[in-house]
């Protein structure tokens, strides 16, 4: 190993991908990114790095691409965060879903036992696997029911991971995340898409926000928080599976209330309308989880709250449309 150490991180243009590469140079890491080439370059949340990093071509549809990358970036640590990663888009395009989210991490798994096997390998496993609620709050243990095209290409991606650190003896780790939001969130995960909108509509840009089920409660944290426990997996001695929570949910129409009240709106209500495009298929009711392991053994904890999240999303959105 050189000293410095080296990490991958694919999915790097992402919210994750974007604060972990943050995280990863304030530690001294040379950082590389896998990304894949479009005819416009969208950089936007990786813009203020790209003097820092060194990024290469690949997908993860694409084998060579992900063993010339490898051999490339000679990594120490790889994450492997690149998925597509909207639920309710995977209803839409199931098989490309399987195949990106859930047989491309075999493909990078096995780039990695053929290119640079002592690599740490980090798997951006979810809480979505859960699904259909067996258990509350749910742990490393809790039975998975996934509910969404997505939540299944995931749980291939776990077992695949663990079966390789099985099979292979590779420091290959899964990180179960639940929710973890931010200002850089895509605007059709449904924190951001509210927080928007109320800034939206407080600034006269915007009337209505038509939105799905109000009722889904979720455990929602921190982006900046979550890509702390990621590295922090990556750094104990034996490879283990970890739940990163806060142990607190809500639901969408708490969410809606402390969006459109840092907003300064009143009676949100006035302004939420349902549309049924919005509803699911099927639907994952009720996500809680227990962080009680990383906390033991990786001596994490969240560091921001839910109702502190959504206010700092909201001044963030009403900033940004303001200028
Ligand atoms: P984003 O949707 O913001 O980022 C996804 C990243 O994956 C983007 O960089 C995207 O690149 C890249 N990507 C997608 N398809 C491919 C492909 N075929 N080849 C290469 N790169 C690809 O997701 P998040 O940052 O929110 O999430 C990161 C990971 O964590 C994902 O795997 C997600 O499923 C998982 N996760 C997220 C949680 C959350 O609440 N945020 C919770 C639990 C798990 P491009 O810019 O080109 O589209
Ligand atoms: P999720 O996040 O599906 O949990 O997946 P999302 O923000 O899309 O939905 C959360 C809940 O809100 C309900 N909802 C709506 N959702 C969206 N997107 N748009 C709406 O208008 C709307 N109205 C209500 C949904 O039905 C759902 O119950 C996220 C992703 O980041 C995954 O990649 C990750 O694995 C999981 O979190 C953990």
């Amino acid at each position: 190993m050189s000293a410095t150490k080296r990490a991958l991180i694919t999915g790097i243009t992402g919210q994750d991908g974007s604060y972990l590469a943050e995280l990863l140079l304030e530690q001294g890491y040379e950082v590389h990114g896998m990304v894949r080439r479009a005819s416009t370059e969208k950089f936007d949340r990786i813009e203020h790095l790209r003097d820092r990093i060194t990024l290469h071509q690949g997908d993860l549809l694409d084998q060579r691409s992900l063993v010339d990358t490898l051999r490339a970036a000679r990594p120490d640590e790889v994450y492997n965060l690149a998925a597509m990663s909207f639920v309710a888009l995977s209803w839409v395009q199931p098989t490309l879903t399987a195949d990106f989210t859930g047989v491309g991490v075999t493909r990078m798994l096995e780039a990695l036992r053929e290119v640079c096997p002592e690599a740490r390998f980090y798997q951006a496993s979810s809480s979505e696997m859960f699904g259909k609620v067996r258990e509350v709050p749910q742990t490393e243990q809790t039975p998975l029911y996934p509910r969404s095209p997505y939540g299944v290409a995931k749980v291939y991606g776990h077992f695949i991971t663990i079966n390789y650190r099985e099979s292979y003896n590779l420091h290959a780790t899964s990180g179960i995340l639940f929710n973890h939001e931010s200002p850089r969130r895509g605007l059709e995960f449904v924190t951001r898409k509210i927080t928007w909108h109320a800034a939206a509509i407080k600034l006269g840009l915007r009337d209505k926000l038509a939105l799905g089920n109000l009722d889904a409660k979720r455990d929602w944290g921190y982006a900046k928080d979550y890509v702390k426990a990621m590295w922090l997996m990556l750094q104990q001695d034996e490879p283990e599976d970890f739940v990163i929570a806060t142990g607190q949910t809500n639901t969408v129409r708490e969410c809606v209330e402390v969006a459109f009240d840092e907003a300064g709106l009143g009676d949100w209500q006035r302004y939420v309308e349902i549309d049924p495009q919005f509803v699911r298929p099927a639907e994952v009711d009720l996500l809680i989880g227990d962080p009680t392991k990383a906390k033991e053994k990786l001596g994490w904890e969240p560091e921001t709250t839910f109702e502190e999240l959504i206010r700092l999303m909201t001044r963030a959105d009403l900033e940004l449309l303001s200028k």
